[in-house]
């Protein structure tokens, strides 16, 4: 019998693995829409509070420590980053909602880039939500959830940091979770937690960015 993470078999995840070996480069980062690269290419982004993980776990999935930039300081990516792997499919990290630390009008013009983004792009074949498992779906989250139900994009929830909690823990997160995604219409019901740090999750990750290929 094959070891499944869920519905992937290890030849899968495996070939997962490989096609993530493959050269992934920084395209552009993007201030306005009138910017955005063509639509030619699927593209898959990452959405979520700012600091909850979302460079981090670029730079875990294709191997490039510093290939979307971390910082310690929420709130600075301020541009839609577009990532290129083997032209098989463009990985975008959208600049982090909530607590920007820049004035209100920019932080505004922030919001708009990236909801006007994520309900117009022909080509956007998923958006992964990033969720800090430390601190579960919050009020800033449901409202993006609910604007992607709206707009009819499918988006999947990525717990994030599970090295930071213990089991307990992390089984009610999951649960929680779980409840708040059958609540809502265009929630993609099967959920990830990960650790960037541990590469827990990554794998299986992988697996489901190489399933829209
Ligand atoms: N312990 C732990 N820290 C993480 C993990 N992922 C990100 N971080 C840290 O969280 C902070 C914010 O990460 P970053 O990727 O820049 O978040 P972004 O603002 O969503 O892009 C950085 O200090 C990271 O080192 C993880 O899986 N585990
Ligand atoms: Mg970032």
């Amino acid at each position: 019998m094959q070891f499944e993470i869920d519905n992937f078999t290890t030849e899968e995840l495996k070939e997962a693995g490989r096609i993530f070996s493959r050269p992934c480069t920084f395209v552009l980062g993007v201030a306005k829409l009138e910017q955005l690269p063509d639509d030619s290419l699927n593209e898959i982004a990452f959405a979520g509070r700012s600091n909850v993980g979302k460079s981090s776990i670029i730079n875990a999935l294709t191997g490039h420590n510093g290939l979307a930039k971390t910082s310690n300081t929420p709130g600075r990516t301020q541009q839609i980053n577009f990532f290129n792997l083997d032209n098989l499919i463009h990985i975008v990290d959208l600049p982090g909602y909530g607590f920007a630390k820049a004035p209100e009008n920019i932080v505004k013009q922030w919001q708009r880039l990236i909801s006007t983004y994520l309900q117009g792009r022909a080509n956007l074949r998923r958006v992964f939500l990033l969720i800090d498992s430390r601190h579960g779906v919050k009020k800033v989250d449901d409202e993006i959830m609910k604007m992607l139900d709206k707009a009819a994009v499918t988006y999947q929830i990525v717990l994030t940091k599970t090295d930071k909690i213990n089991q307990k823990d992390l089984e009610k997160v999951i649960a929680d979770t779980k409840k708040v995604i059958s609540e809502h219409t265009a929630a993609y019901a099967r959920l990830i937690a990960t650790s960037s740090v541990k590469s827990f999750g990554i794998t299986e990750l992988q697996a489901e960015i190489v399933s829209l290929i």
